[in-house]
């Protein structure tokens, strides 16, 4: 029996991320290497991976994780002497900080990368250094205790050659479970989709972008037959296309849409996919439609010019956020809207401005981030410049995208806020409103009781067909997924922001 390589990554939500599963179909095509195993661990605890007895480990890691992926690393390698391997968007823009519990680190796209290195250890049991230093994309431990980075790996094309994710060793029925999503208005079952890998644009605060370097697509017929596997493999309602951005490539959308249709995809499933304003206009969208796209999200950032212009390079204008809402709406689109508070030069009227685009536009859901320098970013780079971050610090003191612990914890977050227009306290004040104004619209449940009262409620049932059946069903399936945890989180939200009971009716 060969080795058993087992990928682990910290992991709790609803679909779950796909690079772990490339890794090993990767693996198994062309290396014809089959035993690897998945462990996405919500608890995180060194018995989920003891418990596979495996040979060696991969760990695939973003930032917040990074702390707790280097413990059990460590544990690994002292209680069951073993190597170590780590992989993901963490490691990949810093990888001379490697530290000793991993043999080596795999940077940026993994799949060719793992292979060579697996194949290795496949051949040796051992990682010799004079032949890692072979291998392209890697950063490890030389013979006199230095960290060594190869040079950058060719990124794989065409992007057809890597295989479709290892879907059967994700636990799939846990997964598609139905689940109360806030975005939708009824238990759905969720599979998701990797279509294209990067993007074209190079926003000041995107990891990504600077991961992928540059964009590129499976072609129409790829990803057609992947969505025809999923659909014989897993009942499910919904599919989450998990690119940064789907729409990028016009004559591809024209296509794949083409090809939904010819096979009845759109009238099997709806989809949920990322867009970007700039790149909405009545033709993608009336594709959208057509494909049975259902929930659009957008990245719209900030309703003010001047901090647009500078978190998304001046490509993408206030006029064009809004017009790309209008329209999104217009095709009948559930539109979320992610936004980002909390950037260099940002005022307090800067951050009302985004405020007031959010009160007054049919955004149907929405999330609010603080504006946060990941490894990689420019911004990263300009946090750096003022001392605010390093390479080397303790990443669990850098903001971890939760609002609620944001609040809970702003003294250990405010010495990272990149602020130059506003005082530390002046902007939680900002942010709590914000975070009223989510609770008002509804984040998790997106309609309660007392909305059915409101004057929104009647507007949006005139307006929008079939709205007032989706509510009923809400409001009736809703409890029986929210409660008890979910109603705990809303009580306990509701605690920490200090809204008092009668301003929620
Ligand atoms: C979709 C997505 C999600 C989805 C994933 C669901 C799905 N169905 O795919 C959800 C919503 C669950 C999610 C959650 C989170 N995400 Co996310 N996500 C993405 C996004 C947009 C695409 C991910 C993807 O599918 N990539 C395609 C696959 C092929 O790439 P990959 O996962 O990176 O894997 C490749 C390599 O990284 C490498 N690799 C990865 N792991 C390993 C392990 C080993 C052993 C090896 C050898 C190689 C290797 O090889 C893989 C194949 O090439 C990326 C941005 C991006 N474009 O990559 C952000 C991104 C990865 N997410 C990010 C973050 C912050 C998160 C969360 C922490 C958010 C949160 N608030 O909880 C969680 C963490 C979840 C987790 N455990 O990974 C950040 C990470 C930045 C950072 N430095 O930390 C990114 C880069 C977005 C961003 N710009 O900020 N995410
Ligand atoms: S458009 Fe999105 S994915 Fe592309 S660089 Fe900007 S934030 Fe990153």
């Amino acid at each position: 029996m060969a080795p058993k390589l087992l990928i682990f990554a910290l992991f709790k939500g609803i679909t779950p991320p796909l690079g772990v599963a490339y890794i090993p179909a990767y693996l198994r095509r062309y290396l014809g290497y089959d035993n690897t195993v998945v462990e996405l661990s919500e608890s995180g605890s060194f018995e989920d991976i003891k418990k596979h007895d495996p040979d060696i480990v991969g760990f695939s890691c973003v930032t917040r994780h990074y702390n707790r992926i280097r413990d059990l690393a460590r544990r690994v390698k002292t209680e069951l002497r073993i190597p170590t391997i780590l992989g993901g968007h963490h490691i990949t823009p810093i990888p001379h900080i490697l530290p000793k519990e991993f043999d080596l680190a795999v940077l940026g796209e993994g799949e060719q990368t793992m292979l060579e290195v697996m194949d290795l250890f496949l051949k040796r049991g051992i990682f010799p250094p004079e032949e890692l230093e072979k291998i392209k994309g890697i950063a490890f431990h030389s013979s006199v205790g230095e960290v060594r980075v190869t040079p950058p790996r060719e990124l794989i094309k065409p992007l057809d050659n890597v295989p479709y994710p290892a879907r059967d060793l994700l636990d799939m029925e846990k997964h598609t479970q139905p689940v109360y999503h806030w975005s939708f208005m009824e238990p759905l079952r969720i599979a998701s989709i990797s279509t294209s890998r990067g993007c074209p644009y190079n926003c000041v605060y995107c990891s990504a972008s600077v991961f992928w370097r540059g964009y590129r697509g499976f072609s129409a017929e790829y990803v057609v037959d992947e969505l025809k596997t999923i659909l014989a493999d897993y009942p499910v309602d919904v599919i989450y296309i998990a690119d940064d951005l789907f729409i990028g490539d016009r004559k591809r959308l024209r296509e794949i849409v083409s090809l939904i249709k010819e096979e009845g995809i759109d009238e099997e499933v709806r989809f949920w996919a990322n867009a970007r304003a700039n790149l909405v206009d009545e033709e993608v969208c009336s594709l959208l439609k057509e494909m049975n796209l259902w929930h659009i999200t957008f990245g719209f950032e900030s309703c003010s010019e001047p901090v647009l212009k500078f978190l998304k390079k001046d490509t993408v204008s206030v006029e064009q956020n809004r017009s790309a809402l209008a329209l999104s709406k217009k095709y009948g689109f559930d539109v979320e809207g992610n936004f980002m508070v909390g950037s260099p030069f940002e005022t307090k009227e800067d951050m009302m401005k985004t405020y007031h685009f959010i009160e007054n536009n049919p955004i149907d859901s929405f999330g609010i981030q603080v504006t946060t320098p990941l490894p990689g970013t420019e911004l990263w780079e300009m946090a750096k410049e003022r001392g605010l971050v390093s390479d080397t610090m303790n990443f669990d003191t850098l903001y971890d995208f939760n609002p609620i612990t944001f609040i809970e914890n702003f003294d250990q977050y405010r010495q990272f806020l990149m602020l130059d227009g506003i005082s530390p306290d002046e902007f939680l004040k900002i942010y709590r409103k914000f975070q009223v104004l989510q609770l008002k619209r509804g984040r998790y449940n997106k309609l309660s009781f007392s909305d059915v009262f409101s004057l929104g409620f009647l507007r949006k049932c005139l307006r929008e067909h079939g709205f007032l059946w989706r509510a009923l069903k809400h409001l009736l399936a809703g409890p029986a997924f929210r409660f008890p945890r979910l109603w705990r989180a809303y009580q306990k939200t509701k605690k920490i922001l200090g809204v008092e009971d009668k301003s929620w009716s």
